[in-house]
């Protein structure tokens, strides 16, 4: 029996490091998060026609996601109930239906079994195909486009998942014409525990002036290039900007500001443009803290393992591949009504900084990749992460929801990360979980004290 109360310490802010290698944990990972949480699938402008297609992850579960007749998303598992070969082996296309590699069984696009070879001549009619489907996911919702799944059917919605980073989440979702993914995903291999990119991406603004220093000295401009080398704030931590956590987990780094720290010269001015326009309609139904928020640069993670940038604007998934393993996909993150020459100029910045083989991409890629080997030795697991920086400073906020501090270089979303993390582990039910989280902001706050 895993104690999990040992390897993640949420008063004192600290994890054991065996939390990356142990295959035990993994396994109950698997089960009680991957089996139960709404993961990422695919945006609707990427499957907008009848018959269009994507495959996904969920833990390491493969999915096809199809855009039905009547225009709704449905989703299955891509495993064929003869045999269990996987069914689509494209990554994405348009079909009429998905006809199995090995035996040749035929699906319709909503997952039931329409064709049967030699039904007659050698199943004598005695196979009956309704109870041979593709298995459907037990849910599904698109959320401002954005379609995540969930394997668990007493989940509650993706908006009561969301809970207080719905608020942060519509900020830019709510831009008029809303966002888009620009794919299909790049694919990459890692060898790295997915806990890894997931705590870095909810609120490590700590090692971008350091790990980045080199490629920062390179490309950043504005601002942004101040914290190269992590020298003393230019400015009280307050005015750098801000972190959040909330119940279930979802938390962020924001820096006011900079959203161009990376952006290539020759589109920086259409983007500052763009969004100087974009700020003057915001300003008209959103308070001035949400405003400031769209013209800032973002770190997020949407528990487990979905991830974004805003500002460098990648849009990721590090689906687990085993406890040393994960596969990453990455797609492009723009606004719908943006001019498509600035969409490219952003696709450009996205690749170069972040995608599969980015400057600031392998950065990050060599830091996760230690992380894991260097949980594996005997004596080396057993040591302890720190994530206490910024502990005490935690606090509620009249305008955001959830607990914010005020400085973007803090670790309290890794604190918050992992206090959901141990809860979804530990609960047998939602209703536990429910039950557990209405002190979610106690147990946070009680550790600084
Ligand atoms: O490494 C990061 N998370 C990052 C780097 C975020 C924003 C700008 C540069
Ligand atoms: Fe943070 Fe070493 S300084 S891991
Ligand atoms: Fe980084």
């Amino acid at each position: 029996m895993i104690d999990l109360d040992s390897l993640v310490d949420v008063k004192r802010g600290i994890q054991k490091k065996r939390i990356f290698v142990d295959r035990e944990l993994y396994e109950l990972e698997q089960a009680r998060i991957f089996a139960r949480a709404w993961q990422f699938l695919t945006h609707e402008c990427l499957i907008p026609n009848i018959g269009d297609y994507a495959t996904a992850k969920m833990g390491e579960d493969e999915v096809l996601v199809v855009r039905q007749r009547d225009r709704t998303i449905r989703a299955f598992l891509n495993v064929c109930s003869h045999r269990g070969a996987r069914v689509c082996a494209a990554e994405a296309g348009n079909a009429r239906g998905f006809t199995c590699p090995y035996h040749g069984w035929g699906y319709g696009l909503d997952g039931a079994l329409a064709n049967l070879p030699f039904e007659k001549d050698a199943y004598y009619s005695r196979l009956d195909k309704l109870q041979h489907g593709l298995k459907p996911l037990a849910k599904i919702e698109s959320y401002h486009g954005f379609v995540y799944g969930c394997f668990d059917p007493h989940a509650p919605s993706f908006r009561e998942y969301l809970g207080d980073a719905a608020y942060y989440l519509d900020t830019l979702l709510g831009v008029p014409g809303g966002l888009e993914l620009i794919g299909p995903p790049s694919r990459s291999l890692l060898k790295c525990n997915w806990k890894t990119p997931a705590e870095n991406f909810v609120g490590d603004m700590y090692h971008v002036g350091w790990t980045h220093a080199g490629s920062m000295s390179v490309i950043a401009q504005g601002p942004g290039r101040g914290l190269i080398g992590n020298p003393p704030l230019p400015l009280p931590a307050a005015q750098i900007g801000m972190q959040f956590t909330s119940q279930r987990g979802h938390g962020a780094s924001v820096t006011y500001g900079g959203t161009d720290v990376l952006c290539p010269a020759e589109a920086l001015l259409d983007l500052r443009a763009w969004q100087a326009q974009r700020q003057r309609v915001l300003r008209k139904t959103l308070s001035a803290e949400r405003v400031n928020l769209y013209a800032s640069t973002w770190n997020m993670t949407i528990f487990p393992n979905n991830t974004f940038l805003w500002g460098p604007n990648t849009f990721k998934v590090w689906a687990p591949r085993g406890p040393e393993a994960i596969e990453c996909f990455t797609w492009v993150l723009a606004e719908t009504e943006m001019p498509q020459a600035l969409k490219v100029a952003i696709s450009h910045q996205a690749n170069a900084t972040f995608g599969t083989a980015g400057i600031l991409e392998s950065e990050d890629s060599d830091n996760m990749e230690s992380m894991t080997l260097n949980s594996r030795g005997f004596m080396s697991r057993q040591l302890s992460l720190n994530a206490q920086m910024g502990r005490g400073n935690e606090r509620e906020h009249p305008e955001y929801p959830g607990l914010i501090s005020d400085s973007n270089i803090n670790e309290m979303s890794y604190r918050g990360f992992y206090r959901a993390y141990r809860e979804m582990l530990k609960a047998d039910s939602w209703a536990q979980m429910n039950c557990a989280t209405q002190a979610w902001k106690r147990e946070l706050l009680e550790g600084g004290a």
